[in-house]
């Protein structure tokens, strides 16, 4: 059978997934982003619904001021007797190599209840640094904690990131290491990182990610039959699968493997899907995202995707065709903020209500406009298909000149496009901010409501209209190629996000900014 990957469109890298009886859970990386770490579920490894986030109190998350990239990486997820564990490490930078005293400490959170987002502990911090951490549980219980971080000893003459992956013993109630840390897997290409260590059968299993997230991008197998902590025998056949850059899906590793209840082993790993134009690849605008393949085993070493390159229609047994739906909506009927809202870092206020005036949710906007690295009132949600159309309706009525609010295309705080409604003098004007900085402004002659639009495919075009009229007027277009630059700090590793804002410059909006609905269709 085929189905279609990615099977989580958007920006959804670093995949971690888990079975328990019938019901897979899967969680992603969200670095900048708050809530922390969605949490995915299905039946059929096909169809994924978001349930929740493990990180939603700011008692377990504080990103205050990352470079784009920082925050939250990698999380593991593992099921043990009963409860849920999910690792993860928080970056404020998102070059550690360049600063040893960077190293973040990774940190677990637990809950026997995965469907309840409250139900999560408080995090509990490792005393191994490093990033990428995996949790694996040994037939007697004892724990291994294994992490990415620099070697201590470099390799002589060689300048490499000299990422390798270190092993300990760990005690889960406090978090401490009970044994040192030992090397188990370095790289030639000086990146191996995104471990996962499983058993089955008599042989145990590690997985890890070699040759960085870009273009060298790869998996690697070892396997031992002694332990985690080895002696680790390379697979025959490494690395298991290699996409170049000529093909559709692209940057491909970091997997992880679960056995579902037939005894059919999957990988999720991460991939990205350009699109050639004009003869060249365009960076893709989803950015990292996560895929399915199968996985079989020969002479008890994982073969993936039958060794065929990562494609984006996969064929593996017992599955079906399934087409994920552009449509999304959400009209704030709901007191609770509906699943899939993100904000960018940890906010310090409560500067949002959905209740003040039901049907709308209403934007007190804080003092932090889009170009700083602080956390603006600013609501976003992934982009997952390339064409689509965002649309949102605003009221508005802004008493400063140095306030605004409306709608924002998302790369990060240095490549945003956003369309948003001002004062200027006794007029109201609607100003479209492209990512390169250039500004378009037009008076309006304005009843109180107006849809905002943004156009997706190959270049972005921004949209408005009077609530009352019809026809929209068209006020720019910023290319995809623009959108998807590089940040001069920090790393590319999120996906285009659209979303709503308000703001003042230096000071509070002291008008609220409402919004009837937001919609992809
Ligand atoms: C992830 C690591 C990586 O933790 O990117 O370059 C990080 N390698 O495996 C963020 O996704």
């Amino acid at each position: 059978m085929s189905f279609t990957n990615p099977i989580i469109p958007g920006f959804n890298p670093d995949p971690s997934i888990v079975r328990v009886d019938k019901d897979y859970f899967l969680a992603t990386s969200t670095f900048e982003y708050f809530p922390g770490i969605p949490i995915y579920h299905s039946r059929d490894l096909i169809q994924w619904k978001l349930i929740g986030h493990a990180l939603t109190r700011t008692s377990q998350l504080q990103i205050h001021t990352p470079e784009p990239g920082g925050g939250i990486w990698a999380p593991t997820l593992r099921y043990h007797k009963g409860t849920f564990y999910v690792t993860a490490a928080s970056f404020s930078r998102y070059r550690p190599q360049e600063d040893d005293r960077v190293w973040p400490q990774g940190f677990y959170v637990q809950t026997t209840n995965i469907w309840n987002d409250n139900c999560w502990s408080e995090p509990i911090y490792f005393d191994q640094v490093g990033f990428d951490q995996d949790l694996f549980w040994d037939d007697d219980d004892t724990v291994y904690l294994s992490s990415t971080y620099r070697k201590l000893q470099p390799t002589s003459g060689v300048k490499l990131k000299d990422f390798a992956v270190h092993i300990c013993t760990v005690d889960l109630s406090t978090g401490h290491s009970t044994s040192e840390p030992k090397l188990i897997r370095e790289s030639k290409s000086g990146v191996a990182e995104g471990s996962h260590i499983f058993k089955r059968g008599r042989y145990y299993y590690l997985f890890t990610a070699e040759g960085g997230t870009e273009s060298g991008h790869c998996e690697w197998v070892s396997r031992s039959t002694h332990g985690p902590l080895g002696p680790w025998e390379l697979g025959p056949n490494n690395p298991l699968w290699r996409n170049g850059l000529e093909d559709e899906v692209q940057n491909t590793g970091h997997a992880d493997l679960v056995e579902d209840s037939q005894g059919q082993w999957w990988a999720v790993l991460l991939g990205v899907r350009p699109v050639r134009r004009d003869g060249r690849w365009e960076e893709s605008v989803f950015g990292r995202e996560t895929f399915l393949v199968p996985v079989h085993w020969e002479d008890d070493w994982p073969i993936i995707n039958e060794g065929k390159k990562i494609s984006l229609q996969t064929t593996g047994p017992g599955l079906y065709q399934h087409v994920i739906d552009v449509a999304w909506r959400d009209d704030f009927n709901d007191p609770k903020l509906q699943l899939g809202w993100y904000r960018k870092n940890t906010p310090m206020t409560t500067d949002f209500t959905l209740t003040e005036r039901p049907g709308h949710l209403r934007l007190h906007g804080g003092p932090y406009n889009l170009s700083v690295p602080s956390s603006p009132t600013m609501f976003l949600r992934k982009q997952s298909h390339r064409f689509c159309t965002w649309e949102t309706k605003m009221s508005f009525v802004p008493t400063s000149e140095h306030t605004e609010a409306g709608t924002v295309l998302w790369w990060n705080h240095f490549t945003y496009s956003s369309l948003g409604l001002r004062k200027n003098g006794e007029n109201r004007i609607i100003r479209f901010r492209s990512s390169e900085d250039t500004v378009v402004e037009h008076v309006l002659s304005l009843t109180k409501e107006i849809v905002l639009i943004v156009e997706c495919g190959d270049q972005y075009r921004f949209g408005y209209r009077e609530a009352t009229e019809s026809d929209i007027i068209w006020i720019g277009t910023v290319d995809n190629q623009i959108t998807t630059k590089s940040p001069p700090v920090g790393a590319p590793f999120t996906g285009m996000m659209l979303g709503l804002y308000a703001f003042g410059e230096r000071q509070r909006c002291l008008s609220p900014a409402d919004f009837s609905y937001a919609e992809f269709r």
